[in-house]
């Protein structure tokens, strides 16, 4: 469930990589690319490169131009199976990643291949605007997976309406924001897929207007997130944020353009945990608009040594001292208890233990997905995206920034699963 240990490794690279005053637009240079190796490495054997979650692998891998055919075998392998697998249960976020992944960089004439899914994306992307309709305006996923479908049915020639985008994607909409928090990630898609929309409008009318006020809106609630370390939101949004400020500099104004300097500038120090393969497009100067874009593509690093072999496991370091947390299920009422788990314990194991003790009170139920664990009921009470209901964590009374598989436990904490609205 762990597999953390090698993220603080990409940490320190990047730390190395990115030598402070050459960093204009945070990009590796070419005769150094070979010392992404690790990064690519961890990318590659990370537990969740399986099912769906291999197309996010794949499109990075294709996206950076890395030629490694064994490699690209066997992700393109995993990713094809699983779309035939669970088709029609795929959300419309998870088939625009895999349409992404199977055509990215990929020539015109295999457009045909995947002609399909591109008319089933259409579909799906009109079922989340059916269910806005009727459910006070929220989606059957979420405004993440709204952004990724816009992007990929523009680069990829599916049919969507400049009026509809016009409509939901205004930088006012309440499915930016989660508990009144801006979302950087949802924030950072929604500007890429602006961005391909924009480049599509042939006039100089409204739309164009329109669209670039967006735009350069949404830019600005982005740059607002920037923290004083330098990331953008948090440490697992700044690779996407990062996709969209080297846009930046080529799409909006210079003031902008600075402050994005700034930010590349003041980031490179910071001690950071990564999604990985969404920074290392951005670290080689590729974002997702360049997936359909061959010559782009092209001029990747070509043949990069990667070493197939897995790297060394962590051992988990089995502790035989026992720490003791409080947990609390909030609902309308308070239901709590004192766990004793041992040392190194995630947050998981605290309500496991807690569903021995009581049954009634703190059963639950999770999902997997690409971040790990997600716990989508407790005591039966399940989350429902058209009421924006969710079950929250929280520690000291304070969100937690990872899921429940990830989450490290200190003796004498406060956890908390409450029942809440985003
Ligand atoms: C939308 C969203 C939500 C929605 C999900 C419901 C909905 N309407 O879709 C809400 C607001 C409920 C939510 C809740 C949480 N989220 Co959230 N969420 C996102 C967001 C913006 C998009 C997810 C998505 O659709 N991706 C695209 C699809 C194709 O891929 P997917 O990963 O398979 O999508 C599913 C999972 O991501 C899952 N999910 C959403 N959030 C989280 C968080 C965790 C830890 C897990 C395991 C799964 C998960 O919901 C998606 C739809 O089913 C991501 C940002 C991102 N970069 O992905 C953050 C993100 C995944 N969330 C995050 C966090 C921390 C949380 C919470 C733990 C916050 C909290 N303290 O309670 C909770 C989850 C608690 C729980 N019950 O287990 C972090 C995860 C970081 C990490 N290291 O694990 C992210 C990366 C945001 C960030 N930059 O910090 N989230
Ligand atoms: C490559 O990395 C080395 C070591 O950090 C650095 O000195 C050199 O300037 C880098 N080359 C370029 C072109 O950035
Ligand atoms: C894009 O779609 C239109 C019809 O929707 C079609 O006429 C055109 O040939 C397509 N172009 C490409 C490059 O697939
Ligand atoms: C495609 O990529 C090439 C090389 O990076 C670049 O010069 C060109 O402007 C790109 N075209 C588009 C439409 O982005
Ligand atoms: C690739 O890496 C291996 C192991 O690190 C090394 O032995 C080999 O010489 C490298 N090959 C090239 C072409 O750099
Ligand atoms: C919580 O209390 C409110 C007001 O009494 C009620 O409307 C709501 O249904 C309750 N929620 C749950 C989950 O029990
Ligand atoms: C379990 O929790 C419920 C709800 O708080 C309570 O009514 C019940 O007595 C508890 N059972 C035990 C065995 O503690
Ligand atoms: C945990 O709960 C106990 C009551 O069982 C309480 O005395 C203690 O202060 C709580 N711990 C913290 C850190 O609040």
């Amino acid at each position: 469930m762990r597999q953390s240990h090698q993220l603080p490794l990409v940490g320190l690279l990047l730390f190395s990589l990115i030598p402070s005053q050459l960093c204009t637009i945070c990009e590796v240079s070419k005769e150094n690319y070979s010392r992404l190796n690790p990064l690519l490495n961890t990318m590659i054997h990370s537990k969740y490169a399986r099912g769906i979650q291999a197309a996010n692998v794949l499109l990075s891998l294709r996206l950076v131009g890395i030629q490694d055919q064994n490699l690209e075998q066997q992700v393109f392998q995993e990713v094809s199976d699983s779309v035939e697998k669970k088709r029609s249960d795929l959300t419309s976020g998870e088939l625009a990643l895999v349409i992404l992944a199977l055509r990215a960089c990929q020539n015109s004439d295999e457009s045909v291949t995947y002609f399909h899914l591109v008319n089933q994306l259409e579909e799906k992307f009109q079922k989340e605007i059916e269910n806005m309709g009727v459910h006070d305006g929220n989606p059957l996923t979420n405004y993440y997976q709204l952004s990724l479908d816009v992007l990929t049915l523009c680069l990829f020639n599916g049919s969507y309406s400049i009026t509809e985008v016009k409509k939901y994607f205004s930088p006012e909409n309440k499915n930016f924001y989660f508990g009144g928090q801006f979302s950087v990630d949802t924030g950072a898609m929604a500007v890429l897929a602006l961005t391909c929309v924009k480049r599509s409008i042939q006039n100089n009318g409204e739309d164009l207007q329109d669209i670039s006020h967006y735009i350069e809106s949404l830019v600005k609630k982005i740059l607002s997130e920037k923290k004083r370390n330098g990331l953008i939101g948090n440490t697992y949004s700044t690779g996407e944020a990062m996709q969209v400020s080297q846009r930046l500099t080529q799409e909006i104004g210079k003031g902008v353009t600075e402050e994005n300097n700034n930010f590349i500038l003041s980031f490179w120090p910071s001690k950071i945990l990564l999604s990985i393969s969404q920074i290392l497009p951005a670290l080689m100067g590729k974002t997702y608009l360049d997936v359909n874009n061959v010559s782009s593509c092209a001029s990747g690093p070509g043949h990069l040594n990667i070493s197939i072999h897995e790297p060394i496991p962590v051992e988990p370091t089995i502790s035989s001292t026992w720490i003791s947390v409080n947990y609390t299920v909030q609902i309308n009422e308070t239901f709590f208890t004192k766990v004793t788990v041992p040392k190194g314990s995630v947050f998981l194991n605290v309500m496991e233990e807690a569903q021995k003790i009581n049954q009634t009170a703190f059963r639950f139920k999770y999902v997997e997905s690409s971040w790990g664990p997600y716990i989508i009921s407790v005591q039966g009470l399940e989350e429902n995206h058209n009421d924006r209901t969710y079950w929250q964590l929280l520690s000291g009374g304070e969100p937690v920034t990872q899921g429940v598989g990830r989450y490290v436990v200190h003796n004498g904490e406060n956890l908390e699963v409450r029942w809440s609205k985003y």
